[in-house]
């Protein structure tokens, strides 16, 4: 059964004559006539509805389930607001009006827990220090769009990233007040979202980290994103969070986490979701299960969220250009841009990250040398000395990690 919301969602799409229609009523934002029809989301599609709680010019690539991901100049801010956050879901959220904060309850059990133990949510935030961190959230599947041969799947652009202030309690001390045994080594978790088959036997979607990652301070069960409540479609109202890995670790509507004597085994744990080959493969080549890996920390990877794309100047006006740049556990250590397709590089600022696992702010003041159209390229370097790749990195079947350049489209008059 659809809950109301969905079955509304539904409706509205339907009467905009669903997601074929909508693309061929799409407008070109870019201030200026042609655009490229393919490659690196020079150009934005607007959709013609909006979410429930989430800005109008989200892009929305599915409505059921729900996935929708935001143009990078409305993630210019330094911490992403829920209304621009990205939504991921792999089943239907738990209907809203049957969720209530003050009855939500978290167990905590598996072959490596000492005990089972269930909290509810205001225990959680009396008996555990509360903390906050900015922490990045990216899907695995971001940049898919660009694979080719093409991936299935949500074809993320590049806005399936942003970066809040999560509020919650470390996982660690939780896990540690019901007691992990020496064995212990992953950690899975359970939300209260249902598979889309309505098959109440079937998770919808059951990850989770090893124990080192689940130990590690920044690692949160969080009940507020930006000092409010999480947004209903991001997992209120309680949900994990682990900065720098693939979002898809970072469960919603959060009910039970367990501790496991052996790698997770939930729904979309093994190969080959949230999985790359383990050695590099040919486009388009069929690669076995056990030849996958679980992806854990993401790529160094950064986006141009000023100006939009699309912008005109003037010649010989300075044009500021900023955005924001991560690396997974890693951090940034290097911020570039190019103005002639990456032939030449310049450096940007580059802030400090506000904690660990925070993305890192960079600004630019960009002249052109003469009158046309002009892309402006964006290259983060990680402390370990990597860099983003100017084109599509390893191809793989399901279409993860695409950590390619940003690029926007200036023109200059
Ligand atoms: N319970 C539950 N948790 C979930 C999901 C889901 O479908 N159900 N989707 C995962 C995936 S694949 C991603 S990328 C992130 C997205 O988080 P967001 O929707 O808050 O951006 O949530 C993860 N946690
Ligand atoms: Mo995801």
């Amino acid at each position: 059964m659809k809950n109301k919301m969905q079955t509304n969602q539904r409706r509205q799409f339907l009467k905009n004559g669903g997601l074929t229609a909508i693309s061929f009523a799409l407008g070109i934002e870019g201030v200026f006539g042609i655009g490229l029809s393919s490659g690196n989301q020079l150009f934005y599609k607007k959709t013609m509805f909006s979410l429930p709680d989430k800005h109008p010019e989200m892009t929305i690539l599915n409505d059921r389930p729900i996935n929708a991901e935001a143009p990078a100049h409305l993630l210019d801010e330094d911490l992403t607001s829920s209304d621009r956050f990205f939504v991921r879901n792999n089943g239907i959220p738990p209907d809203k009006k049957d969720i209530d904060p003050e009855k939500w309850t978290l167990t905590i059990e598996g072959e490596s827990a000492k005990q089972t133990k269930t909290y509810t949510l205001s225990a959680l935030k009396k008996q555990f220090k509360t903390y906050t961190y900015q922490l990045t959230l990216e899907c695995g599947g971001n940049g898919r769009k660009e694979f080719n041969p093409p991936a299935k799947g949500n074809q993320w652009s590049i806005g399936a990233v942003g970066c809040a202030a999560w509020t919650g309690v470390r996982l660690k001390d939780v896990l540690e007040d019901v007691g992990i045994k020496s064995n212990a080594v992953y950690i899975g978790y359970y939300g209260k979202d249902t598979h889309l088959s309505g098959d109440p036997k079937k998770s919808p979607i059951s990850r989770g980290v090893p124990m080192t990652k689940a130990l590690e301070e920044e690692s949160l069960i969080a009940w507020s994103m930006n000092g409010e409540p999480l947004p209903y479609l991001n997992g209120y109202p309680l949900r994990l969070v682990f900065g720098g890995w693939p979002a898809s670790c970072s469960g919603k509507w959060l009910s039970k986490i367990v501790i496991r004597n052996k790698v997770h085994d939930g729904t979309k744990m093994k190969a080959p979701s949230y999985s790359v080959p383990c050695k590099p493969v040919p486009p388009g080549s069929k690669v076995a299960n056990e030849d996958m890996c679980t992806i854990e920390s993401m790529p160094v990877k950064s986006l141009i969220t000023f100006p939009k794309t699309g912008a005109t100047i003037k010649l010989g006006q300075v044009l500021p250009v900023r955005g924001h740049a991560w690396a997974g556990d890693l951090s940034v250590s290097k911020m570039e841009y190019s103005i002639d397709f990456g032939a030449t590089w310049k450096t940007c600022e580059l802030g400090t990250p506000a904690n660990r696992l925070a993305w890192q702010a960079f600004a630019a003041k960009v002249q052109f040398p003469q009158k046309g159209y002009f892309e402006i390229w964006a290259k983060a370097t990680d402390n370990k000395g990597i860099a983003q790749p100017m084109v599509l990195p390893g191809w793989n079947p399901k279409g993860y990690l695409n950590n390619a350049c940003h690029r926007i489209a200036i023109k200059v008059v």
